[in-house]
């Protein structure tokens, strides 16, 4: 179906992948002037100097080695937070009328899904909301079919209208917590939402 809030809810899940893109490639930015760095120490302190007398100790100190050696490890962690452990790839199985996901959780971080119309006749969406209610308890309008704006429920991103026998997939930055996938179609001509018909799920993120 094609409405207002689903075109918000596109320029939403495009922000957030930016903002994840833009994250990462800082990381990267980061390690790889930490690496090639000379002298290091400019890296934490712009115009300082590589090398610093330890007055203390009256003799020199090649601090400047220490700090890279920390500036690294920083950078090195955060680029282990964009490509680390963290999210995954999930399989969806759309069909009239079912939504399966296999696995069935993630573990929070970048999750792809990879959503599969396996028909055998209807057009099929993929929508995420974060949310605590059941699968059955989304708020709905009066032809049954959620109401992706509505009260006890997030918006995190969709894949529209999926033809028989195709995969799409759709990549989020998901936090832990409890989701609903759903199928949002609403078929004029059967008079009938998918969601009501049995296309909904629940998905948790640790
Ligand atoms: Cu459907």
């Amino acid at each position: 179906m094609t409405t207002q809030s689903e075109s918000i809810a596109i320029t939403r899940t495009e922000r957030l992948q930016q903002r994840v893109r833009a994250t990462c490639a800082g990381a990267r930015v980061l390690y790889s002037r930490v690496a090639a760095s000379q002298p290091p120490y400019a890296v934490l302190a712009p115009g300082g100097r590589g090398e610093v007398m330890d007055a203390r100790r009256g003799g020199q100190q090649h601090v400047g080695r220490y700090l890279r050696i920390a500036a690294i490890s920083v950078a090195l962690a955060a680029l282990a937070a964009c490509s680390g452990d963290g999210g995954g790839t999930v399989n969806v199985t759309l069909q009239e009328f079912s939504i399966a996901t296999d696995p069935a959780t993630a573990d929070a971080g970048e999750v792809v899904f990879e959503a599969t119309n396996d028909g055998p006749n209807d057009v099929h969406e993929f929508v995420v909301f974060r949310t605590d209610l059941g699968p059955t308890e989304l708020p709905t309008d009066e032809n049954g079919a959620v109401v992706e704006t509505g009260e006890g429920i997030e918006l995190i991103g969709e894949i529209e209208d999926i033809p028989v026998g195709e995969t799409q997939s759709v990549t989020l930055d998901m936090e832990a917590g409890n989701y609903v996938l759903i199928c949002n179609i609403w078929d004029e001509d059967e008079q009938e939402a998918h969601y009501q018909e049995g296309m909904r799920t629940t998905f948790t993120v640790s």
